[in-house]
């Protein structure tokens, strides 16, 4: 039997000792102790009666067993849906029904709560803490430690990741196991990674970054991780000695920058820092290297084609870009009007085809056929330029797009709670500079005639509905909105009206 993703990232080491996870307690799991976590909890999903291709939701903290849980996934066929445990029942219930999830996993502080959303739906409930009990824990206690690996290819589904998107409703992105495994592979080729290396991880791993990126290439190395829960400066400090590499966020960057503990003696064995995500300014690189000798290595991608863009292990790390295209994908520049490449040089959307390139968005045929060519070039929504050594520059967005901390937030999704609260006529969402979060969400209220809302009520409304990181950390009422000929709002008006809100002067 095969399966190419399981084979790869988890099969081999299935008999070996050798370290995988070193926890910040002391604990270390073996690649063996882990995957036998994996197959119980195989035998689990299996015996409650998901077939392959059925889908799997998980909002859990971030712990040895749910890393595992996406392992079970894997080698049981399941595609793995995981979610930001920073979502609300509300954002929950939206994407349990969409994608037709037959089970929900979570941590057992919400199962009451989302057994009014999953039992409506037919989908059954298990809970899994971050402390590793549960009850699907419970149920995979008495269960095989060997379960027998699911045949599939590599064109069969692996994974969904939700984003958002312009119209305020997310999209399931569908990876394929070819997606993961072979953006995993060129990963590690071109950033050397093998298994000595000992990945230092604060990412959470619901998202790209952490799981298909920091984890899937350690996995694919035979590497270790050194699992810290999130990214806590003082246990990055005390475990940056032992780990040779790091991925971040920006945010990750501009922190370490800020504790006067990074030096260059704490780091001088590290053999790589990666960042991506969102634009790591060249001031944090410059800075960067000053105080540590390290240059950043930064790297571009999304959610529907893992990583495109990165910039050379061994040649010139060019601060302000991401670097040249990965091997296997192709990247052009186009024309918004035309959809044709434009002079070399020039500024244009970005676009990208390889095997790393999802297979589109579950049960939405026409959002994909809007962003996915039928020459199977994807448009990433960014604007870029390629200079003359063939670095790519990101110089902005063609989407409404806000990313705080490396999260994505969409503003439409904001208006629409904003627009809903009383007293509302209508409303703006726009990002401003943060100097800890890159952007963060600044909201602009136009209130109804004569009428003065009350923007306690109006958080109180965000704050129940939305996840915190798109919580506005401003809440502005304005007496109109900018427009421009044809009545659409004039974000970047606004963007440069407040651009210093959130940014020391
Ligand atoms: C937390 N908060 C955020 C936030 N993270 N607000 C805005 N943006 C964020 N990113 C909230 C908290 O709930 C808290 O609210 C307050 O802000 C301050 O919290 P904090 O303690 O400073 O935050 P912290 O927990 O330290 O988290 C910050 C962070 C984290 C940057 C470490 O957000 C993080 O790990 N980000 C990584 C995101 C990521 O993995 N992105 C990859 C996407 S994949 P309060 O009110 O309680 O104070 C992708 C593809 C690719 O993009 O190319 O990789
Ligand atoms: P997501 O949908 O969460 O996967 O976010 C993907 C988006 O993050 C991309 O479309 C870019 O806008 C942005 N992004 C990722 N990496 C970088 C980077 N290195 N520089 C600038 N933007 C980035």
């Amino acid at each position: 039997m095969t399966n190419p993703l399981y084979d790869a990232l988890f099969g081999r080491y299935a008999d070996r000792s050798t370290p995988f996870l070193y926890m910040p307690d002391g604990t270390v799991l073996s690649h063996a102790d882990f995957l036998a976590t994996a197959a119980r909890f195989a035998h689990v999903l299996t015996d409650a009666g998901l077939a392959p291709g059925d889908r799997l939701a998980a909002q859990v903290d971030k712990s040895p067993e749910a890393l595992a849980l996406y392992a079970a996934c894997v080698q049981a066929g399941v595609v793995f849906l995981p979610l930001n445990t920073a979502y609300t029942t509300d954002e929950l219930s939206y994407f349990i029904e969409d994608s037709g999830a037959k089970l929900m996993v979570c941590d057992g502080a919400d199962a009451a709560a989302l057994k009014r959303i999953t039992d409506p739906l037919g989908a059954l409930l298990m809970s899994l803490n971050g402390d590793g009990t549960g009850t699907l824990a419970d149920a995979a206690a008495s269960k095989p430690a060997t379960y027998s690996t699911v045949q599939r290819s590599e064109d069969d589904l692996a994974a969904f990741l939700y984003t958002s998107g312009t119209t305020g409703r997310s999209k399931g992105a569908m990876l394929s196991q070819g997606n993961l495994l072979s953006n995993a592979k060129t990963l590690v080729t071109c950033w050397k990674f093998d298994a000595s290396d000992v990945l230092l991880h604060a990412l959470p791993i619901f998202h790209t970054h952490g799981l298909f990126v920091a984890t899937n290439v350690t996995l694919a190395a035979g590497g270790s991780m050194i699992f810290l829960p999130k990214f806590d400066p003082d246990q990055v400090m005390a475990q940056l000695p032992k780990a040779t590499a790091m991925m971040g966020v920006p945010t990750f960057y501009t922190r370490l920058l800020a504790d006067p503990r990074l030096t260059r003696d704490l780091v001088e064995h590290m053999r790589l820092f990666v960042s991506g995500s969102a634009p790591l300014l060249a001031d944090t690189h410059i800075e960067f290297e000053a105080r540590t000798g390290h240059r950043i290595l930064e790297r571009y991608g999304m959610t529907e084609t893992n990583m495109n863009t990165s910039n050379p292990y061994d040649g010139e790390r060019r601060a302000g870009t991401v670097g040249l295209p990965l091997p296997g994908v192709e990247l052009r520049i186009t024309s918004r009007a035309t959809g044709e490449p434009v002079a070399p040089g020039d500024v244009g959307q970005i676009e990208v085809r390889g095997p790393n390139v999802f297979k589109g968005y579950w049960k939405m045929p026409e959002k994909t056929a809007a962003e996915l060519r039928d020459t199977g070039f994807f448009i990433t929504g960014d604007l870029g330029k390629v200079d003359d050594d063939g670095y790519l520059h990101i110089v902005g967005r063609d989407k409404d797009l806000i990313i705080s901390g490396g999260y994505n937030i969409y503003p439409k999704e904001i208006e629409l709670v904003l627009d809903a609260q009383p007293g509302v006529l209508e409303s703006a969402v726009i990002g401003v500079p943060h100097d800890d979060f890159g952007e963060t969400v600044v909201g602009l209220i136009v209130p109804l005639a004569g009428e003065t809302p009350d923007i306690e009520d109006i958080k109180s409304a965000t704050s129940a509905s939305l996840a915190k990181f798109k919580h506005p950390r401003a809440l502005i009422v304005v007496d109109e909105l900018p427009r421009n000929t044809m009545g659409k709002v004039q974000k970047a008006v606004l963007r440069a009206a407040h651009k210093d809100l959130f940014v020391p002067t």
